[in-house]
């Protein structure tokens, strides 16, 4: 085994979902840095043409692909087009995801299955796509973006919480079903991560106090403080390369220590 390859992504073909900005536009970026050539998708042309800029600042050639994940004929034609321009893909991070922070009793079922749509019936088809490639390649990497809420429930996010519940054991049985194809696939819990989905807990107030929800996540964390998108580059690159051949099955939960602890007690 060459140890200065264990980490290396060179000439890998990575589809990152969603990855117009966020945690998905981190994990790209490392996975560029690494050596591997991306591929991402977002809904909205304005989002893209944004994106691509920001990857060429960054001196990243990644080829966007407007699709929706939640609709099969578009994310298979999108998967044609990159096998086509890159080659068949062997990373898929399923990162595109919403949340609705909604009361259950207040909640419509719209609004619940939309939220179950995207964050897990999405990863079942993207995963669906690229799976009969990775059989023929003999060998692949997939990264599902599950959460905190894979373990924890709290207010307002019973959907979000039961897609992203459902999401770690999608990944289970992805492992359990694909193991034997030199397939790996494993979840990346994200504690609370400063981006746009979580941009209104962390809203200043009127007076120019911290949200009140921003100070509870501080004292939730050991750390004390949100993490930043960069923080998952390592865990991510870990989990698509060579290094982590042995590692199925699992969430490698990047979340400051918040699930190993009971909470700031009070002064
Ligand atoms: P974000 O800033 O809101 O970015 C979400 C991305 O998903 C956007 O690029 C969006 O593109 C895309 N997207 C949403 N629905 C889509 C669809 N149907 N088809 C294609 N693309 C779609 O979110 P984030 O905070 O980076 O979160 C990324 C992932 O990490 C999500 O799965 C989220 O649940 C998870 N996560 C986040 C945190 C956190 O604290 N931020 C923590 C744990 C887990 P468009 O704008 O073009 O729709
Ligand atoms: C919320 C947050 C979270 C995070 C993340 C935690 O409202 O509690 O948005 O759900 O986004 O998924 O890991």
């Amino acid at each position: 085994m060459d140890f200065s390859k264990l980490f290396s992504l060179e000439g890998k073909v990575a589809l990152v979902t969603g990855a117009a900005y966020g945690i998905g536009f981190s994990i790209a970026e490392a996975y560029a840095k690494a050596g591997a050539k991306i591929a991402f998708n977002c809904r909205s042309q304005h989002h893209m043409d944004q994106a691509l800029a920001d990857y060429k600042a960054k001196g990243i050639d990644a080829k966007g692909y407007i699709c929706d994940v939640t609709d099969e004929e578009q994310v298979k034609n999108m998967v044609a087009d990159i096998e086509k321009e890159l080659g068949v893909i062997d990373i898929l991070v399923n990162n595109a995801g919403i949340i609705k922070r909604i009361p259950m009793t207040e909640m419509s079922v719209e609004d619940f299955k939309q939220v179950i749509d995207i964050d897990l019936n999405a990863p079942f088809i993207v995963s669906k796509a690229v799976l009969p490639g990775m059989i023929k390649k003999g060998h692949g990497k997939i990264i599902n973006i599950c959460s905190m809420m894979s373990e924890l429930g709290r207010e307002t996010v019973s959907a979000y919480a039961a897609a992203k519940g459902g999401l770690k054991m999608l990944t289970r049985n992805i492992c359990s079903e694909f193991g034997e194809y030199n397939i790996q696939c494993n979840g990346l819990g994200p504690g609370y991560i400063a981006t746009p989905q979580t941009a209104p807990l962390r809203e200043r107030q009127a007076d120019g106090s911290r949200h009140p929800f921003d100070s509870f996540i501080c004292a939730k964390t050991p750390a004390g403080r949100w993490l930043e998108p960069e923080e998952l580059m390592g865990p991510a690159v870990f989990l698509a390369s060579e290094a982590s051949n042995a590692v199925n099955g699992h969430i490698l939960y990047v979340d400051g220590g918040i699930l190993a602890y009971i909470g700031k007690q009070p002064k």
